[in-house]
C-alpha cells in the first residue's frame, strides 16, 4: 500500500517539452486544470500528496516519475537520459531527504523501472544504458532486493508498455506482449489502438487510467479493480502518461 505522492505544478514552459508525438503542443491552462484533477484522483485512492513548485527551467519537470526510485528501503535518485532534465533531480533529491534518511545517486531514467514486489524490471532504452541498469542493480541488492534488465526496441521507456497492476497482473502492449521475462504474469493484453493506455497506475487497489481508452478500462475492471479516469491528454502530447507525473510511496 502506498501513503504519499510527491507531484511537480507543470511550468509555462512545458510547450517546449521534449516530443516525439506529434500531437501539437500543450495547452498549459488545460495542463494545469488536468494535473489538479489528478492530484484529486490520488487523494482520492489516499495519499498524502506533496506539490513542488513549478521550474519554468525544466519543461519536463512535471513528470517526476523520470527522476527517482522509490522503494520501501531506499529513494533512489536518477540522472535522466535528456541533458535537459538533468537538473530536474536537485530539488527532488531535497524533498526526498524529508522522507527518506537515505538517498543513493543511479545513472537513468525511472520510467525505465518497474516495481514487482522486491523485484525491479529495467528497460534499457535511449534513456537508459547498462552501466545506470549495472548501477542500479548493485544499489538494489545492497539493500536486499533484485532486478534484471529488459531490452526495448520501440518504447521511450519500460512503462510507456507496461504497468503491473499487483496480484501477479500486467498491462502490457506492443513488444512487451511477447518479453520471455514476462510470460509468468496474467497478461491484460492492451490493443495498438489504446497502447497509451497501457501506461496505468494501480495505487492501493484502484487503479487510474487515461480519460478515452473505454476498452482498457473495461478489460481492467473485469479484473475487480476500482478504476478512477483521469484526463491527461496534455501530458500525452509531450509522451508522458499517467505514472509519469507522480512519485508514489
Ligand atoms: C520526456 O521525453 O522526457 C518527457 N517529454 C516525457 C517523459 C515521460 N516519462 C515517462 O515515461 N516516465
Amino acid at each position: 500500500m502506498y501513503s504519499k505522492a510527491i507531484v511537480r505544478t507543470p511550468c509555462r514552459n512545458i510547450i517546449y517539452g521534449l516530443t516525439s508525438a506529434n500531437l501539437g503542443f500543450p495547452e498549459y491552462s488545460v495542463a494545469l486544470h488536468q494535473h489538479h484533477e489528478y492530484i484529486e484522483a490520488l487523494i482520492e485512492c489516499g495519499l498524502d500528496v506533496t506539490v513542488l513548485k513549478a521550474d519554468e527551467n525544466y519543461p519536463d519537470s512535471v513528470f517526476v516519475e523520470d527522476t527517482a526510485l522509490l522503494t520501501p528501503q531506499c529513494a533512489i535518485i536518477t540522472n535522466p537520459g535528456a541533458h535537459s532534465r538533468k537538473g530536474e533531480t536537485l530539488e527532488m533529491s531535497k524533498t526526498l531527504s524529508r522522507f527518506y534518511s537515505t538517498v543513493e545517486r543511479g545513472t537513468l531514467d525511472a520510467g525505465d523501472v518497474m516495481m514487482v514486489g522486491e523485484h525491479f524490471y529495467i528497460g534499457l532504452s535511449e534513456r537508459t544504458n547498462e552501466n545506470g541498469a549495472n548501477q542500479l542493480i548493485s544499489i538494489l541488492n545492497r539493500y536486499g532486493m533484485t532486478a534484471s534488465t529488459i531490452t526495448l526496441e520501440k518504447s521511450l521507456h519500460l512503462k510507456t508498455g507496461v504497468s503491473y497492476l499487483e496480484n501477479n497482473n500486467l498491462l502490457a502492449t506492443g513488444e512487451f506482449l511477447s518479453k520471455s521475462e514476462f510470460q509468468h504474469f496474467n497478461i491484460i493484453e492492451i490493443d495498438d489502438d489504446e497502447c497509451y493506455a497501457a501506461n496505468c497506475v494501480w495505487i492501493n487497489d484502484k487503479v487510474l487510467v487515461p480519460k478515452g481508452f473505454s476498452k482498457t478500462k473495461r478489460k481492467i475492471e473485469k479484473f475487480d479493480y476500482t478504476t478512477i479516469t483521469v484526463d491527461v491528454s496534455e501530458f500525452q502530447k509531450l509522451d508522458g502518461g499517467l505514472s509519469c507525473l507522480s512519485l508514489r510511496f
